[in-house]
């Protein structure tokens, strides 16, 4: 197992791939999309995208596409600082929104869905994260939660405000959209969308090299802001592993979001999927609770025995990395650096007392 840091597009620089570096790691995952954009002022040290009502902000560009010189060029220079880039997680909804709404736009959506998983193949990246969810990481508070009163993310019980027309995913794709809510759907129809979309994208992904890792539901509700949400139960990881047998077809496994859904057990979970080769990454994080109400701890601190799910993805071989996704902010001039040398340097003891 290997261990990597994720990073916001505003971190992309190379004082943030010396830190990775520091810390102990030796893989990045990329974020492309900005989540920050629409928030205001935001302290760059201060990084977590906070879910309110209003989303995350503006998307992408709809016509811009990411490019493979651009990805090339993120690649050069991680590796610059003696790194590897593993992944880039999350699809712009800009990019793909008509795929997860079933719009006019589809098929446009699915061929820049392809373009970019052949230019991520082209420019050396193994893994594209994605998060197939229409309502998105939503209905999240954050405050100070976790010990010591260190800021971190939680929940405080259901959010079914309708999602307005205009926003996909927690963002706004179209700040021109008519008032009015977006319609429900069925999980049946949601399930088509991503089986349709599956058929449509694997063949593109194996062929470029490049695995595509689902993310579960992050809250893990059964419906979130009026729409049905996808893997919100641990069981629900298979439906979407049997949708389609090629090995592109990966998932993004989040420990934390597993920990915080109601059925299952985190454990068995771990041991279910890593025995199949399913894991592309995992988001290494702990909780206290499952929905709707649960915060967000310290790697050590939660409901999860963190070296138990090691010593289960150690026996069946796991070779991949091993990310924090998100830790709790601590008190000083860089919060959330220090929340995840915090987690990095635990991660790092955990894997070489198991080796
Ligand atoms: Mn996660």
């Amino acid at each position: 197992m290997k261990l990597g840091l994720g990073l916001y597009r505003h971190l992309l620089t190379r004082e943030n791939f010396q830190f990775a570096r520091q810390a102990g790691a030796t893989h990045v995952v990329a974020h492309l999309v900005d989540y920050f954009k629409g928030g205001g002022a935001h302290n760059p040290r201060d990084s977590q995208p906070s879910g309110t009502e209003q989303g995350w902000g503006r998307a992408g560009d709809p016509d811009q596409l990411w490019s493979l010189e651009e990805l090339r060029d993120l690649r050069q220079a991680v590796e610059a600082e003696g790194l590897k880039l593993e992944a880039i997680e999350n699809f712009d909804p800009a990019h793909w929104h008509d795929v997860l709404l079933g719009g006019p736009k589809k098929n446009q959506h699915l061929e820049n869905v392809k373009t970019i998983i052949r230019r991520l193949g082209e420019a050396g990246i193994p893994i594209m994260g994605y998060n197939f969810s229409l309502a998105g990481v939503c209905g999240r508070v954050k405050g100070p939660f976790a010990r010591g009163g260190a800021i971190a993310a939680g929940m405080d019980g259901p959010l079914d405000t309708p999602m307005p027309k205009g926003m996909v995913w927690n963002m706004v794709v179209d700040a021109d959209a008519p008032k009015g809510i977006v319609p429900s759907i069925t999980p049946d129809e949601l399930w088509r969308r991503l089986s349709g979309f599956l058929e449509a994208v694997l063949p593109v992904a194996e062929e470029a090299g490049v695995r595509l890792a689902a993310h579960p539901d992050d809250p893990p509700m059964p419906t979130m802001r009026g729409q049905p949400r996808l893997v919100y139960q641990p069981h629900l990881y298979q439906r979407l592993i049997d949708l389609h047998p090629s090995p592109a077809n990966a998932l993004e496994f989040c420990l934390g979001s597993l920990a915080e859904m109601t059925g299952g057990d985190v454990y068995e979970a771990v041991e279910q999927y890593s025995r199949q080769g399913r894991l592309a990454y995992v988001h290494f994080r702990n909780v206290k609770g499952k929905v709707p109400w649960y915060r967000e701890t310290f790697v050590d601190d939660g409901d999860i025995d963190m070296i138990r799910v090691l010593q289960i993805l150690k026996k069946n071989n796991f070779e991949g990395i091993l990310i924090p996704d998100h830790t709790p902010q601590m008190t000083c001039d860089a919060p959330w650096h220090a929340g995840m040398a915090y987690a990095l340097g635990y991660m790092r003891a955990a894997l070489q007392m198991l080796a």
